[in-house]
C-alpha cells in the first residue's frame, strides 16, 4: 500500500469569513471532461468515513463546493476532487467528488484525473494505489510508462431492469436502472443520433428523462437517486462497441465516457448476458474519447468492474475568494437577484 504525503491541506475557517480564502488546485482532462483537484485550502470535515465527511461537507460547507466548481471560477462540466483521510488503513487516501450540483458518489474520470495530478506532483509512485470514496473504496493502477490509468471500481449491479418511464411530452423509453457508484437510467430505444451535432435534441431529451425519474421518485442503493442519464447507440468507430451521451446532474454532458456510466453499463451487458467476464467492452463518448472496461463477476451479484483512460494536467494555481466579492461562492441560487 502506498501511503499519500498529505490529504488537501485543511483550513478551519472562522465564521462568518472575513480574510481572502487561498485554495490551491490542480486541473485536468480525462478524455476531455475536466477534474479540479484541491491541494490545499479545504475546510476541516467532521466524521470518520468519507462518507461522513461528504456529509458533512455537503451539510455545513457548501460554500466551498460551489466556490470551486461554479462560475465564476469553474463552469457545469467541472468535477471537483477534495482529498480527505481516510480512516480504513488499507487505503492511501479519501476522495470527496462533487459538481456545481452538489457531491457525487464516485466518479471514473476523476478517479483517473486524480491519479494522474498525484503523480504529477510527485506524490505518487507506479503501482496500485487504494482510495476511499463515499460509496466505498476503489482501487487504481498506473504504470508510470504508459499514460493510460486503470480504475477498479466499486460493485454495480443492474437496480431494476427493463423499466418504462412515460415523459411529460407523452412518450414513453425503457431502459435499466443501474448503479456504477452513481444513479444511472440506460436506455438505448432514444431514437437520437448520438453526435455532437445532435446536442441540443440529445440534451432535451435527457432533461425529460430527468424529470420523469425525479417525478417517479425512483431511487438506487442506499436512496441514492437516479440522477445520470445514459443514451446508447452504434459507436462510430468499428473497434468500439458502444457510443454514449450521459446526462450528469447539473445539466451538463459528460465529455469523457463516464467512468461509473460505463462501469453501469458492464453491469447491464452482464446481467443481459452479452458480455463475458474479461471481454474487453469499448465505450466512447459524444466527443469520441473512448473507455477500456471490462469485468469479473462480483459473488455479491453484479460486476466489479475495472476502466482505463488517460488524463493530462491543463493547470495548476490558485482560487482567490475576496470577501468583497458578492460572487465569492459561485454563482448559485442564494446569490442571484
Ligand atoms: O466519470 O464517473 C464519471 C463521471 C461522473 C460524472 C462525471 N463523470
Amino acid at each position: 500500500m502506498q501511503s499519500l504525503p498529505g490529504t488537501a491541506r485543511a483550513v478551519a475557517y472562522p465564521v462568518p469569513m472575513s480574510e481572502p480564502v487561498v485554495i490551491s488546485i490542480v486541473d485536468s482532462h480525462t478524455e476531455g471532461e475536466p477534474t479540479r483537484v484541491v491541494i490545499a485550502g479545504a475546510p476541516m470535515l467532521a466524521g470518520r468515513t468519507v462518507r461522513e465527511m461528504a456529509e458533512d461537507l455537503a451539510a455545513r460547507h457548501d460554500w466551498f463546493r460551489s466556490a470551486v466548481v461554479c462560475e465564476p471560477r469553474g463552469n457545469e462540466v467541472l468535477v471537483g476532487a477534495l482529498l480527505v483521510p481516510s480512516a480504513d488503513p488499507t487505503c492511501a487516501t479519501g476522495v470527496i467528488y462533487f459538481n456545481c450540483a452538489g457531491v457525487l458518489g464516485m466518479c471514473g474520470h476523476g478517479t483517473i484525473g486524480l491519479v494522474r495530478t498525484l503523480v504529477h506532483l510527485g506524490r505518487l509512485a507506479p503501482g496500485s494505489v487504494r482510495i476511499e470514496t463515499p460509496v466505498g473504496v476503489v482501487v487504481a493502477q498506473h504504470s508510470g510508462e504508459s499514460i493510460g490509468i486503470e480504475v477498479a471500481n466499486v460493485r454495480s449491479f443492474v437496480h431494476r431492469a427493463d423499466v418504462t418511464l412515460r415523459l411529460d411530452e407523452g412518450r414513453t423509453v425503457h431502459g435499466d436502472i443501474a448503479w456504477g457508484g452513481n444513479g444511472f437510467f440506460i436506455c438505448e430505444d432514444h431514437g437520437e443520433a448520438i453526435e455532437l451535432g445532435n446536442l441540443q435534441a440529445l440534451n432535451q431529451l435527457a432533461c425529460s428523462i430527468h424529470r420523469a425519474l425525479a417525478r417517479d421518485g425512483l431511487s438506487t442503493v442506499n436512496s441514492y437517486p437516479v440522477d445520470h442519464v445514459e443514451l446508447i447507440g452504434a459507436p462510430r468507430d468499428p473497434r468500439n462497441h458502444g457510443r454514449s451521451f450521459v446526462y450528469c446532474p447539473g445539466g451538463a454532458y459528460d465529455r469523457s465516457p463516464c467512468g461509473t456510466g460505463t462501469s453501469a453499463k458492464l453491469a447491464c451487458l452482464a446481467a443481459h448476458g452479452t458480455l463475458a467476464p474479461g471481454d474487453v467492452w469499448r465505450q466512447e463518448s459524444l466527443i469520441g474519447s473512448v473507455f477500456d472496461a471490462w469485468y469479473a463477476p462480483s459473488p455479491e451479484g453484479g460486476v466489479m468492474p475495472t476502466i482505463r483512460g488517460r488524463a493530462w494536467i491543463t493547470a495548476q494555481g490558485t482560487l482567490l475568494l475576496d470577501p468583497t466579492d458578492p460572487y465569492r461562492h459561485g454563482i448559485v441560487p442564494s446569490t442571484v437577484r
